[in-house]
């Protein structure tokens, strides 16, 4: 059986995604797309899904009966309304990251989601499905290392877009350590702090780069984590985890040593698409045959809102320079 898929939002990562879900990934197709640029959902479609219909809105996408599942890929500020309808059609539903823009937004999708009384919801959380994060997790949860106790992390990008402005280091870059560092130890935040660098000269009008956050657990565990986002000299990120008996770092992405010109080395990705590309692949293949199945594997949207509670937490703690605590609603038994 095919899963038909419906497409809002057809820019980059849109386009990524649908070239994926349609031709590369076994059992979907995407047989819908829609853009407030319709001129661009169109010129997408034909290249990519050709005779996949063209909606005039994404409310008009959700309630076609060709589509059986919903991936959300345009702005941010739209995932709310295009989530909550997708859950009241009882429509599955792959929303890119962030879940919604606010906690409050978060919960109301939590919320109608347990009232539906199934779980619909996967947030595009792609790091859970990296080979290298997924190893690091195993030794962790073997006991390789015994029980970790600090992990010190750095997210570098080369630069950024110019409508990257001011707290995107958190919302739209920091949110994926957010949610994977947490599914890595296995534990919830309970504070955040963040501590501000030297302004580098690279940095844009608005911005402020780098600085670390330090977010503690419940269980005592703390994070350090490096944001850098215009950094210069490649996409880099780094995870170490030190355990009572040892440390486990997250692999380098296998890229050919050279030796040239008196420098040996290895040279380093520039593009964050290419750095978790396989990622995305497993990502929307299990989800596929999840949703398919009928269950949702991955990120939930409990997870969508813990990050976005997290997130919060983080952007007070930039402005207040204090320790922020991090408090969320009782985890619901539904996402136990
Ligand atoms: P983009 O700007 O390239 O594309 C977004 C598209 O959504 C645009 O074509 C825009 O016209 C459309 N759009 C905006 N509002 C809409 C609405 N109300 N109805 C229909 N279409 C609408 O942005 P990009 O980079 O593709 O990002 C999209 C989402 O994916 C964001 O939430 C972003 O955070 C997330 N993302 C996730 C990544 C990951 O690593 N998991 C990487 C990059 C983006
Ligand atoms: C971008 O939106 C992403 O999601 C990338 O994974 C991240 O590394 C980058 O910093 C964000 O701007």
């Amino acid at each position: 059986m095919t899963l038909k898929i419906g497409v809002i939002g057809t820019g980059a990562i849109g386009q990524e995604h649908i070239a994926r879900l349609h031709g590369k990934i076994a059992g979907s197709a995407v047989v819908a797309v829609n853009d407030i640029n319709s001129d661009n959902a169109r010129a997408v479609a034909d290249r990519l899904c050709p005779g996949a219909a063209v909606h005039a809105s994404g409310e008009e996408l959700i309630r076609s009966p060709d589509v059986d599942a919903v991936l959300v890929t345009s702005w941010g500020p739209s995932h709310e309304e295009f989530v909550l309808a997708s859950i009241a059609a009882g429509k599955p539903v792959f929303c890119e990251k962030p879940l919604a823009t606010t906690a409050q937004a978060c919960r109301r999708i939590v919320e109608a989601e347990i009232a539906g009384g199934r779980a619909l919801v996967q947030v595009g959380f792609m790091r859970r499905y990296d080979a290298g994060y997924r190893m690091l997790k195993q030794v962790v949860a073997s006991g390789g290392i015994g029980d970790p106790l600090m992990l010190h992390c750095a997210h570098r990008n080369p630069t950024v877009p110019a409508h990257y402005v001011g707290d995107m280091g958190i919302t739209d870059t920091f949110i994926h350590e957010i949610d994977v560092l947490r599914w890595l130890v296995d534990d919830d935040y309970v504070s955040a702090q963040v501590i501000q660098g030297r302004r580098s000269r690279h940095a844009g009008e608005g911005l402020d780069d780098p600085y670390l956050v330090v977010l503690k657990t419940r269980g005592g565990v703390v994070i350090d984590t490096e944001i850098f986002v215009n950094c210069q000299f490649g996409y880099d990120i780094q995870c170490q985890i030190v355990g009572e008996d040892g440390t486990a770092s997250l692999p380098e992405p296998a890229t050919v040593p050279m030796r040239k010109g008196a420098f040996a080395g290895q040279p380093l990705m520039m593009d964050w698409k290419l750095r978790f590309i396989d990622s995305y692949d497993v990502e929307l293949a299990e989800w596929v045959e999840a949703t398919a199945a009928g269950r949702v594997t991955g990120p939930t949207a409990w997870d969508g809102y813990f990050a976005a509670v997290t997130s919060d937490a983080c952007v007070e703690a930039k402005r207040t320079g204090q320790i922020v605590p991090i408090t969320t609603m009782d985890r619901p038994d539904f996402y136990r």
